[in-house]
């Protein structure tokens, strides 16, 4: 079983995360992780937090001799911003150091501060907002990382774009993977149209100025996954359900597409369903279309798997919405934080982080293993039983 943690606030000292079940013997590979965090920091449309901010993970448990021990692996991430907050951060601080001006009392619409204060009883909305911070994403791509290493020895890749912001769209339909990511990794917004990024940093300079925010869609496909993945035997065990968790559960992310999505509604089951073919040759069954996303009845069938996230825009406005004061209940502005204008392409890196890890888990579960040998030799002699279809 894989699992993990995170913990820690966007101010606080650091973010921490316990990751377990990862096989021993996997190269862990510290460059990888660290430029995984550096790629969500990235993005046209953050704010000024990023420039404070220098993520890199350190490894304090589960490896040694830079391979994985088969025990839980501990990752940490430091916020540099910390030295900035320390007198309002620090756990040790007293409930009478802390001054009543600086308390949060302005819920923003759209954010956990006003639900979130009253589920935990807080006066304070920074005793939520630290936590439901997107700045927890950071351990989560250092997770994200980890799995994909491990998915990487058995040739699995996942690739990831921005389709959409603020309504503008990519085109990238006919462009080969290969092409997507060179084309991706020039992009300030980690697009692979170039004719849309410009429209899309142009509404992204518009919605600065307007003191708005901005949302958008991204993309993540995953190649060479195995047939078998995930089951139809359980809703916990069913492979688009947990990717459509795992993706929903990423800060701002309000819709999830696998394959064609909403779309598959408004067409007849004609234009749906992927038709079969066997290929005597190679003892093979393929499909010439993929609009399922690689998935059906919860089982990946071979094809690519194809998922879409829509995140909404960021809550935090330079020009607020309105609100109610959760001590006076007088009419206010909500809060105004410092905040990021546009944070899709960051989103991205964290959602291929988060597509990631359910693979490398669903891998886990299918082929199981205590250690990486073990995994691969579970793997090959499976792989041999498709091979002869
Ligand atoms: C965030 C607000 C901003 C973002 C932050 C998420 O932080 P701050 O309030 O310190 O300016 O920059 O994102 C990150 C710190 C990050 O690493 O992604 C929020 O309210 O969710």
């Amino acid at each position: 079983m894989l699992r993990y943690l995170t913990a820690g606030e966007s101010h606080g000292k650091c973010l921490a995360t316990i990751l377990e079940g990862i096989p021993a013997g996997l190269k862990l590979s510290k460059e990888f992780i660290d430029g995984e965090l550096r790629r969500r920091q990235s993005g046209y449309g953050r704010g000024k937090r990023m420039e404070i901010e220098e993520d890199e993970a350190e490894i304090l448990s589960g490896v040694r001799g830079g391979e994985t021990l088969g025990s839980p692996i501990t990752l940490l991430i430091r916020n540099r911003d910390w030295e900035n907050w320390q007198s309002l951060m620090d756990p040790l601080v007293q409930p009478e150091d802390l001054k009543e001006e600086d308390k949060l009392t302005k819920p923003r619409p759209g954010h956990a501060d006003l639900a979130g204060a009253i589920k935990y009883s807080q006066k304070d909305l920074r005793n939520i907002l630290e936590r439901s911070s997107a700045r927890e994403t950071a351990a989560r791509v250092a997770v994200g990382a980890v799995a994909n290493l491990l998915l990487q020895e058995f040739e699995i890749e996942v690739v990831s774009q921005v389709v959409e912001i603020g309504g503008v769209k990519a085109h990238t339909a006919d462009l080969t993977m290969e092409k997507i990511l060179k084309a991706r990794d020039k992009s300030k917004l980690g697009c692979a149209d170039k004719a849309a990024e410009k429209l899309m940093i142009e509404k992204i300079e518009k919605a600065t100025k307007a003191g708005d925010s901005l949302g958008g869609i991204f993309e993540v496909v995953v190649a060479n996954v195995p047939i078998g993945l995930g089951s139809h035997v359980h809703w916990d065990r069913k492979l688009d359900g947990r990717l459509a968790q795992a993706l929903m559960s990423i800060q701002a992310i309000k819709g999830v597409e696998i394959g064609l999505g909403f779309e598959s509604s408004r067409r007849p089951g004609s234009n749906v369903h992927d038709e079969i073919y066997y290929e005597s040759k190679k003892h093979q069954f393929y499909r010439k279309t993929n609009r399922a996303g690689g998935i059906e009845g919860g089982t990946t069938n071979g094809e690519l798997v194809v998922v879409r996230a829509a995140m909404k825009p960021i809550p935090t406005l330079k020009i607020p919405l309105q609100s109610v004061d959760i001590v006076s209940k007088d009419v206010v502005k909500a809060a105004v934080e410092r905040s990021d204008v546009c944070a899709v392409p960051a989103a991205t890196v964290v959602g291929e982080a988060a597509v990631a890890f359910e693979m490398a888990k669903a891998m886990k579960e299918k082929f199981g293993g205590d250690s990486l040998t073990e995994m691969k030799r579970n793997y090959a002699s499976y792989m041999e039983y498709v091979s002869k279809l």
